[in-house]
C-alpha cells in the first residue's frame, strides 16, 4: 500500500480568543480597533493608525481547517502571532503566557484526527508552539515552569520566540538557564520577527508595509541568529533546535562573509568552537521564500555547513543540495498574506509549494521531505 505523503504548514499563526480579547481591551499598539464596524488590527512599529483588517480567519479554528482543507493541508503547527507578550508587564506575561498555553494545548488536542496509513500513529490536524512570558525582569523560575508547562503539553511541540529576550537581545548569557532546559526538554524553538530594523533606512516615500515584511523581518532574524552563532549558544548547547522563520533571512547569503570577518577578528574567532559556516549546518528553517532558486541556494548552504568543522577552510561545492534539503519545511505564514481578490487557493500558499516543486537538484523524495516528513521528524510525530 503506498503511504500517504502528509503536507504540514510549519508557519501558521493564530490570535487565541484570550489574546484577541486582550488586544481588543488596549489603546495602545499592539490593538484590535474598530472602524466603521470592520475590527482592524494595529501590530507593527510604525503601522498606520488604521491597522489592517482582521476577522475570524486570525482566531477562529475552524477556519484555519477551512484553510487547510482548501490547500491540501494535513496537519499545522500553530503559532501565536507577534508580538506575543513582548508588551505586558512580568506579572501579566507571566499568567497570561500560562493561559495562552493551556488555550493552544485545547485548541490542538480538541481537533480532528487524521487518517494515516494502515498501522499508524493517529495524528491530530492540529499541533502548536506555546509561548514564553519572555519579558524584561521576569524570573528565570516563571521560564522555566512555562518550559516545564509546554513540554509536558502533549500537543505541544515548542515554542514561539520573538528577538527580544529579557530586553537585551537572545544573546543575552541570562538565557542559558532557558536554553538548557529547551534543549533537555528536545522542544523546538521558532524563530520569528516582529521589529523589523531602524526605519529610517526605508525613506520618506510611503511604500505600505513592502519593506518592513520584506526586508525588516529577514534582517531581524538575520541579525538575531548571527547574534546568537557569535555568543557561542550552539556550542553550549549542540542539541538546540532552533528553526528560523522566512528561511533564515539574509544569513544563508551573508554567512561566508560573516565567517570572513570573524576570520579577521581573532577575540570573536577564539570564543568559537567551528567556522561560522559551520552554525548554519545546525539550524532548521522554513521554506517560506517564493522562489524555487532561493530555496535550492539556501539548501546549497545548509549541505556546505558540514565541511566547516574547526580548521577547515573551504566547503565542498560537490555537496548535493538535497542533504541540506532536509533542514527546510513547508509554511504558509497563514492568516497573514491573504489574497486580495477572494480566489480558491492563496496566492502566497500556491507560491511557496510551486517553488518546492520546481527546485533544480532535490529528488521527488527531497521535496516530499520539505513538504511534510522533515515536520514529521522534527516534531515526532512519524506515523510509525
Ligand atoms: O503582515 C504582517 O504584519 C505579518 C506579521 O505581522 N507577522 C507575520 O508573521 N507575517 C506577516
Amino acid at each position: 500500500m503506498a503511504t500517504k505523503k502528509f503536507l504540514v504548514d510549519i508557519h501558521t499563526h493564530v490570535y487565541l480568543p484570550r489574546y484577541a480579547s486582550l488586544l481588543r481591551s488596549r489603546s495602545s499598539v499592539p490593538k484590535i480597533i474598530s472602524l466603521n464596524n470592520q475590527e482592524r488590527l494595529v501590530i507593527l512599529p510604525n503601522e498606520s493608525t488604521a491597522g489592517r483588517p482582521v476577522g475570524p480567519q486570525y482566531w477562529d479554528r475552524d477556519e484555519k481547517l477551512k484553510f487547510m482543507d482548501r490547500h491540501g493541508i494535513d496537519v499545522s503547527i500553530v503559532s501565536t502571532a507577534n508580538p506575543w507578550l513582548d508588551f505586558l508587564t512580568p506579572t501579566e506575561a507571566q499568567k497570561i503566557a500560562l493561559e495562552l498555553n493551556d488555550d493552544l494545548e485545547q485548541y490542538c488536542s480538541t481537533s480532528p484526527v487524521i487518517t494515516g496509513p494502515e498501522n499508524s500513529k493517529a495524528l491530530k490536524r492540529m499541533y502548536g508552539f506555546g509561548l514564553l512570558p519572555l519579558v524584561p525582569e521576569i524570573t528565570t523560575r516563571s521560564l522555566l515552569d512555562a518550559v516545564k508547562q509546554i513540554s509536558e503539553s502533549p500537543h505541544l511541540k515548542g515554542l514561539i520566540m520573538g528577538t527580544r529576550g529579557l530586553g537585551k537581545g537572545l544573546d543575552d548569557e541570562a538565557l542559558d538557564p532557558v536554553w538548557d532546559a529547551i534543549e533537555a526538554a528536545e522542544l523546538v524553538v521558532f524563530l520569528h520577527p516582529h521589529y523589523g530594523v531602524d526605519s529610517s533606512a526605508w525613506g520618506e516615500r510611503d511604500n505600505g508595509h513592502v519593506l518592513p515584511l520584506a526586508l525588516g523581518f529577514p534582517f531581524e532574524t538575520t541579525t538575531v541568529a548571527t547574534r546568537l552563532i557569535l555568543s557561542g549558544v550552539f556550542d553550549r548547547f549542540p542539541r538546540l533546535r532552533l528553526l528560523l522563520a522566512h528561511s533564515g533571512g539574509a544569513l544563508p547569503q551573508l554567512s561566508s562573509r560573516l565567517a570572513s570577518c570573524i576570520d579577521h577578528d581573532p577575540v570573536v574567532a577564539s570564543r568559537l568552537k567551528h567556522d561560522a559556516r559551520f552554525y548554519l549546518g545546525k539550524l532548521f528553517l522554513d521554506a517560506v521564500a517564493y522562489g524555487s532558486e532561493e530555496l535550492g541556494f539556501v539548501s546549497d548552504v545548509l549541505a556546505r555547513a558540514r565541511h566547516y568543522e574547526k580548521g577547515a577552510r573551504y566547503g565542498s561545492s560537490t555537496t548535493p543540495r538535497s542533504a541540506g534539503s532536509d533542514r527546510m519545511l513547508f509554511g504558509t505564514d497563514h492568516p497573514f498574506f491573504p489574497p486580495l481578490n477572494s480566489t480558491e487557493k492563496w496566492r502566497s500558499v500556491v507560491e511557496n509549494l510551486e517553488a518546492i516543486d520546481k527546485v533544480q537538484g532535490w529528488s521527488s523524495v527531497d521535496k516530499d521531505a520539505v513538504r511534510g516528513g522533515n515536520a514529521l521528524s522534527l516534531f515526532n510525530l512519524d506515523m510509525k
